[in-house]
């Protein structure tokens, strides 16, 4: 970061403001019926004229009122950003299958960067209401309250969410993969939403979360959460979060649940 990147807390500020007024955009179109669906990568994996909308509101948002920034959104992409400035990291919608049924199950998720380090990041609940922040070095909160994660350090005890991807070669190898994990964890949900799975481990809902398969958009806001939380958020075999594995886990569970997970080649297959 230079000197002169803004505040993070200025940051935040921004971004719950826009994700607010998007989250309303989000929920007032879903209660009028979802229109516009389309597939993407296959025919299960779908867009909303929501998302589109909700993305195009954001990005007018933050060009009015930060006009040098950067956007990477789900729907319309974005381009890197310069050296020290900062990028947005948006999903409009995140959870759209969620949407698409109307399970209260999917959220606006930005998430400010500088250099590629989230810095301050918004997660709302386009349907509750709900809404889990935080900046750097600041902590995590929900609907204003600090956040304290799972102390968990058994793993035969931990409650882990997990989603899958849309393609069926995909599914296949992580049913493989869940089906070795189920007997060696307390519990598995599916929520449905990479953004919310990881506020939920944030707040110690669940204990631990993993997923391979996720965009930057799923995770930039959801991974500094959980990370201001207490929990140790990275992929396999010590690389990053990223598109092979996200894992967000207490300290004493992330070593046993990466190890687990290496040895059923969770981030492997197609
Ligand atoms: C979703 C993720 C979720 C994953 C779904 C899908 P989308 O993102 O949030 O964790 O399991 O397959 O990728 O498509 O709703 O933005």
């Amino acid at each position: 970061m230079t000197d002169t990147t803004p505040d993070p807390a200025q940051l935040l500020a921004i971004a719950v403001t826009v994700a607010r007024e998007a989250a309303d955009t989000a929920r007032s179109m879903r209660a009028e019926g979802v229109s516009g669906v389309t597939t993407k990568s296959t025919a299960t994996d779908v867009v909303t004229a929501a998302d589109r909308a909700v993305e195009r509101q954001v990005v007018a948002a933050l060009a009015a009122l930060r006009p040098g920034d950067t956007v990477l959104g789900e729907e319309y992409g974005g381009s890197g950003a310069p050296e020290g400035s900062v990028r947005w990291v948006l999903d409009p919608i995140d959870g759209t299958v969620n949407y698409l049924y109307g399970l209260p199950q999917y959220a606006v998720s930005l998430a400010a960067e500088v250099d590629g380090v989230a810095v301050a990041a918004v997660v709302r609940n386009a349907a509750t209401g709900d809404e889990w922040t935080a900046t750097r070095g600041g902590g995590a909160r929900r609907n204003g309250r600090p956040l304290r994660a799972s102390a968990q350090t058994d793993l035969s005890q931990a409650l882990v969410a997990t989603g899958f991807g849309y393609d069926a070669k995909r599914r296949a190898h992580q049913a493989e993969v869940l089906t070795r994990l189920i007997t060696r964890v307390r519990d598995i949900r599916r929520f449905g939403a990479a953004a919310l799975d990881l506020c939920l481990t944030a707040e110690g809902a669940v204990d631990a979360y993993f997923e391979k398969g996720l965009n930057a958009w799923d995770h930039a806001a959801g991974g500094l959460v959980a990370t201001e939380a207490g929990l140790v958020v990275g992929g396999l075999d010590g690389r990053p979060a990223g598109p092979d594995m996200v894992v967000a886990a207490p300290p004493a569970l992330f070593g046993p649940l990466t190890d687990l997970l290496a040895e059923f080649d969770a981030a492997g297959g197609p």
